[in-house]
């Protein structure tokens, strides 16, 4: 590849285009690569340079088009740079067609026959350039041809081929690991990895849509975007996760508060501080010394005062019969008065079985802990995965996760992190802390849970509110 192309290739790594990491597909499928190029708006050079790459990687003898038409949105602002340097008219398809005057699925004047260029930013199935080169064929306009900047060789170009258009992309994935491999922004390691999702993960495998999908929900990667808490709600049948998302919704709050403290009085204290500002509470119920059922019957009271959730953080990791009677038995009789509770999944589903016994005819739920934030945590890999599928064959019980990141693109699992600071950095016992936003706008978790970053603040109450606003606005910028 010449150099000026592997130079564009380091410049979108570098500025975040090309990710590498864990992300979830709207099949549900996690993904190791992103490519992201909604941010290159705030670079003109870099749209100035992509729009030129584009227009002339086209053989000279297709270069006759009258009218070229942008893929809805990323590709749009890249489509006007195209239209203004080659001085082509544009046309605008819209996602929707406008509910008032015309209704027009496509904006600009055309003529019927006009022949229109396509350009689209991703191709993964190449579904979302079909259903524009509809829009399109049905109001007259021919299309031949659709350029690409990346085209992911999972089998969109074959796809649309087979609709006879033909494709031309400016990159492909294998050409961009090689140039980040070459110049040791990544490892061969991160590229076998990728070059076998690839393969694995061919549109003729894809038992779901992935960027056919993309227009509600995901964009051209076929990430999943947020709904919102409120919409989330409506789709639970389960009781305690509407009632989270419900409160989540109303009370603007994704914080849980984690009342690490060892008297019951601390704790009510605390707890009538900072609920406004939250939408659970996380109790250790075995590190209070003077717990007794009057701590649950009060707990239970503030929970239905300042609504909220309680979440007992009891991490039951044993065989179904003996968490049956951890959970309902001994002096804490967690089950009548936690909402939420939360397993580990290493004994397998029988840890569910067990606590579901118990749990389910009171209306009560579970969290699975799919990961954990402390360093050197076992939680990773196959084990997170194996942890995510074991919670969606008990969804009636199951509702979510402890996670670092986003597990699920199923709206009804909640995603709930702990680990997290107004700053990033760790304690001296392996905790490990992220920031709210990078919790959940870069991880793609649903909540932060936060414990000594609150209660062990000098002012708990602006504390919690702080953390409260930056979650929340992270969370509203994933919408
Ligand atoms: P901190 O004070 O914000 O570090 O407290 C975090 C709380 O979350 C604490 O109660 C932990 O027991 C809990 N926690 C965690 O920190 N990390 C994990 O992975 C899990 C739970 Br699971």
């Amino acid at each position: 590849m010449e150099s000026h192309l592997q130079d564009l290739v380091e410049k979108f790594f570098k500025i975040g285009c090309v990710k590498f990491g864990c992300f979830t597909l709207q099949s549900g499928m996690q993904t190791p690569i992103y490519f992201d190029l909604r941010g290159i708006v705030s670079y003109p050079q870099l749209m100035s340079d992509v729009s030129d790459l584009m227009f002339e990687i086209l053989p000279e003898n297709k270069k006759n088009f009258s009218r070229i038409c942008g893929v809805p949105y990323t590709a749009l602002p890249i489509a006007t740079c195209i239209s203004l340097k080659q001085n082509i008219p544009m046309l605008v398809k819209r996602k929707e067609a406008k509910d008032y005057g015309t209704k027009k699925m496509v904006e600009g004047i055309f003529n019927e026959g006009d022949k229109c260029l396509i350009i689209e930013d991703v191709v993964t199935s190449g579904s979302s350039i079909l259903e524009t080169v509809e829009s399109l064929k049905t109001i007259g306009v021919e299309i031949t041809d659709a350029i690409v900047l990346l085209n992911r060789e999972q089998g969109g170009e074959e796809n649309i081929t087979k609709h006879g258009i033909t494709l031309h992309s400016v990159f492909t994935m294998s050409q961009i690991l090689e140039v980040l491999r070459d110049r040791n922004k990544i490892s061969a390691g991160t590229v076998s990895s990728v070059m076998q999702f690839l393969s694995e993960n061919q549109v003729s495998n894809i038992a779901k849509k992935t960027d056919g999908d993309q227009d509600k929900s995901t964009d051209s990667n076929g990430i999943v975007k947020a709904l919102s808490f409120q919409k989330r709600a409506e789709l639970c049948t389960h009781p305690v996760a509407k009632k989270l998302f419900t409160c989540m919704a109303e009370k603007k709050t994704n914080l849980v508060v984690s009342v690490d403290l060892t008297s019951a009085s601390e704790i009510y204290d605390i707890i009538e501080k900072v609920s406004p500002f939250v939408c659970a509470v996380k109790t250790h119920v075995d590190i209070i010394k003077d717990f007794s059922q009057d701590f649950a019957t009060k707990l239970k009271q503030l929970s239905e005062k300042h609504n909220f959730v309680i979440f007992e953080d009891r991490k039951f990791s044993d065989i179904g019969s003996t968490v049956k009677n951890q959970y309902a038995e001994g002096v804490y009789h967690i089950c009548e008065w936690a909402h939420l509770v939360n397993a580990h999944p290493i004994p397998g589903p029988g840890v569910i079985e067990g606590l579901k016994e118990v749990g389910l005819a009171k209306n009560r739920a579970c969290l699975l802990v799919a990961e954990m934030s402390s360093a050197g945590t076992l939680a990773t890999g196959d084990y997170t995965k194996e942890t995510v599928k074991m919670a969606k064959e008990h969804e009636d019980f199951v509702i979510g996760y402890i996670c670092q990141k986003n597990l699920t693109s199923d709206p009804k699992f909640i995603h709930m992190t702990p680990g997290v600071q107004l700053h990033a950095g760790q304690d001296n016992l392996g905790q490990q802390y992220l920031t709210p936003r990078v919790a959940i706008c870069e991880h793609g978790s649903d909540s932060i849970i936060v414990g000594r970053g609150i209660i062990r603040n000098a002012d708990p109450v602006a504390q919690a509110k702080r953390l409260r606003d930056e979650a929340y606005a992270a969370y509203q910028e994933r919408l």
